[in-house]
């Protein structure tokens, strides 16, 4: 074996999309460009896209495979020689790709003594597209002549100001109710958080115009009354989350006209009323695939009060990591948030070979709740169960039948990655670990995920064929047990309606409802958590992600419903189907315009209207493998989803939508150049 010391490796990635009869390939390139051999090595990769366990590979043997992980081996007796390159040529992919960083975004040689060497590793280049890569978000320039002089997003329901007046050099707060004072704080911390060198809060002696924070009755929990008068401002609200609500948008026309003085002003008479239009606005941030430590999480419920989001589900654990602090299961973190080379969970999505991870303590989650709580945010966690439990399963092998045979598989290629319904272990654990979060959340309302359960789960587990003999009779049962090491879902999630693997998962799911609602909490699902019917549909709520016709569908079955179809208000969708764009495709794109104009409700009757309770966007973080594809994939869309969620259909417009967007903050502040 030699290995040179010299890091003069490189790997370079090709997608070549099927073209004239022939069909596609990934090929991947390893190139020695050391003045030294090389040779007792295998090449191990990770990235969004997989190889298909069913594909043919040709100038290697894959020798491990978990998800997105895959360790290539060279011939018996292979040395690459100095200035040679090593062609792998893979012909068979779970799923095609599209996007520029769908192709390996890390990759290693993997040593027998257990060492690895990182290799230098470009984004995958196509053979159809030579343009530049984008990263960073859109730009949106103000124009000199906007539809409307004030910067706000999303737009209020009344705006009815006069005249104008020299910018204000800053405000200083006045507040004498706790609520006033309470949210005067917030805000401070806001803009500090923010914007902290724009001065916003500043005091008299620095020029400051005073606003006088009026606690009113009959104002509803979300609304605000803004009064201007050259010398002052009036902001009357009945809550804290009123108020801040009112500061953010005297904030944001502020900084409108102070940056871009010949498109804004800033108001000397005249008001602004304004209350959402739904109560539920929400943003759900995977951070499983992808850590994200705890000040980008308090950075980003800055961002989302500035957009006057109000809710943060907060997507704790999947198969690639479990990211919470549990008192009474320390492995879960131990083992379960943390990927590396030889480790239980190997590098993913583009993990390095060394250990990288995280979680949040417990400290921590208090501290990123009450940021969020002084801005009228309610953070709930998902813990998702009982599918994507790969991690977990790795910390607490007991929720696994000890006896199960055989194995299923996940649509993201996990093995047997359910916690098993059948077995009282699993109740006691789960509930020991929601009896914490419960804990931690006061908002009380815990999403247990309950999404893309594959087919053949459980079908080799002794204990869960005897539990569902008892549940659906013989004949299920044995249709279940036959579904052993078939592999399913090949063209996306399996859709287990009807199925062994729903009666299982349906009478877990009512049992963890019922403790949970014992407990005084609303229970969040996905809208897999439907079938069967078997939650209570008054102390739970579904995520409707496949399309508007199923979030119909289930309202109309009476289940309250957040809608946020993969389609349009999933954010790790690609905008647009360019290879220079990243981001994921499965589900289809969706540009800042196409969310902007799309109706969540489109369809829907009075009765099932009934049912909603507003919308979200989902990060999920598979794509997010640098935080330039993050601020690209985020921003506009974030704010386009908050005015769909805030202003009236009526009031909308997406010419004025794309005039003020390019005020508002990114997390990370990257923009495209
Ligand atoms: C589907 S939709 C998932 C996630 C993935 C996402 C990627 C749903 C509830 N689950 O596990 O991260 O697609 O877009």
């Amino acid at each position: 074996m030699s290995i040179p010391r010299s890091l003069a490796l490189r790997l370079e990635t090709t997608w070549n999309p099927p073209a004239d009869g022939k069909e596609f390939s990934y090929v991947l390139r390893l190139k020695n460009l050391s003045s030294e051999q090389l040779s007792g090595f295998s090449l191990c990769v990770s990235g969004p896209g997989r190889v298909d366990p069913a594909g043919i590979v040709e100038g290697a043997t894959v020798s491990k495979r978990l998800s997105n992980f895959t360790e290539f081996q060279p011939p018996d007796g292979f040395v690459l020689a100095a200035g040679d390159t090593w062609t792998i040529t893979v012909r068979a992919l779970s799923w095609q790709f599209r996007h520029w960083n769908d192709g390996a975004n890390s990759a290693y040689l993997a040593l027998p003594d257990g060492t690895t060497v990182s290799l230098g590793t470009e984004p995958t280049r196509t053979s159809s597209s030579n343009a530049p890569l984008k990263r960073g978000a859109e730009i949106y320039p103000v124009p000199a002549n906007p539809p409307v002089p004030l910067s706000i997003i999303p737009w209020p329901n009344r705006v009815a100001v006069s005249s104008r007046r020299p910018l204000p050099a800053g405000f200083v707060l006045k507040a004498i109710a706790p609520e006033a004072q309470a949210a005067a704080a917030s805000f401070t911390a806001l803009v500090e958080h923010l914007f902290s060198a724009e001065g916003l809060i500043r005091s008299e002696a620095e020029g400051a115009v005073p606003v006088d924070l009026h606690q009113v009755e009959g104002l509803g929990a979300e609304a605000y009354r803004l009064a201007f008068s050259p010398e002052a401002i009036t902001v009357e609200a009945s809550t804290q989350t009123g108020f801040v609500y009112g500061l953010v948008t005297i904030g944001q026309i502020w900084r409108g006209a102070r940056l871009h003085p010949q498109a804004f002003y800033f108001p000397a008479g005249g008001e602004i009323v304004d209350e959402p239009a739904m109560g539920w606005r929400g943003l759900h941030l995977d951070v499983a695939r992808q850590f994200y430590g705890t000040a980008e999480i308090k950075k980003l419920m800055a961002v989302l009060a500035w957009n006057k989001l109000n809710r943060f589900h907060w997507h704790l654990s999947d198969d690639e990591s479990w990211r919470v602090e549990i008192d009474a299961y320390p492995a879960l973190t131990e083992i379960g948030a943390w990927r590396g080379h030889g480790l239980p969970l190997p590098p993913l999505l583009g993990s390095s070979p060394a250990r990288t991870g995280g979680y949040y303590t417990k400290a921590a989650v208090r501290d990123i709740v009450s940021y969020a709580g002084g801005f009228g945010i309610e953070v709930l966690p998902e813990i998702d169960i009982p599918g994507h439990c790969y991690a977990m399963l790795q910390a607490i092998p007991e929720l696994r039948d000890p006896n199960e045979a055989g194995s299923y598989y996940s649509v993201q290629g996990f093995p047997d990655n359910c916690i098993n319904p059948a077995r009282e272990k699993t109740y006691e654990v789960i509930e020991t670990i929601l009896s914490e979060l419960i804990e931690l959340f006061p908002f009380k309302t815990i999403h247990i995920g309950a999404d893309e359960v594959p087919l053949g789960a459980w079908s080799g587990s002794p204990e869960a064929l005897a539990r569902l003999r008892e549940l659906a009779g013989d004949e299920i049962a044995q249709a279940h047990a036959k579904r052993l090491n078939v592999i399913t879902n090949t063209h996306g999630a399996d859709d287990i309606h009807g199925s062994g693997a729903a009666f299982l998962q349906a009478e877990f799911l009512e049992r963890i409802q019922a403790f949970l609602a014992s407990k005084g909490c609303v229970t969040g699902g996905w809208e897999e958590a439907a079938h069967g019917d078997r939650i209570d549909k008054d102390k739970s709520y579904l995520c409707s992600w496949r399309n508007v016709e199923v979030a119909a569908e289930l309202a109309g079955r009476g289940y309250e419903i957040v809608v946020c179809p993969g389609q349009v208000y999933y954010l790790d969708m690609a905008m647009r189907p360019d290879w220079d764009e990243p981001g994921a495709s499965w589900a289809g794109h969706s540009d800042p315009e196409k969310l902007y104009t799309f109706d969540p409700v489109g369809g829907w009757t009075d009765a099932q209207k009934e049912k909603l309770r507003g919308i979200q966007a989902c990060i999920w973080s598979e794509s997010m493998t640098d935080r330039a594809i993050f601020d690209r994939l985020v921003f506009p869309r974030l704010s386009a989803l908050a005015e769909t969620g805030w202003t009236k259909p009526s009031a909308k417009s997406w010419e004025r939508f794309k005039a003020l967007v390019g005020t508002m903050p990114l997390l990370y502040g990257l923009y495209q150049f």
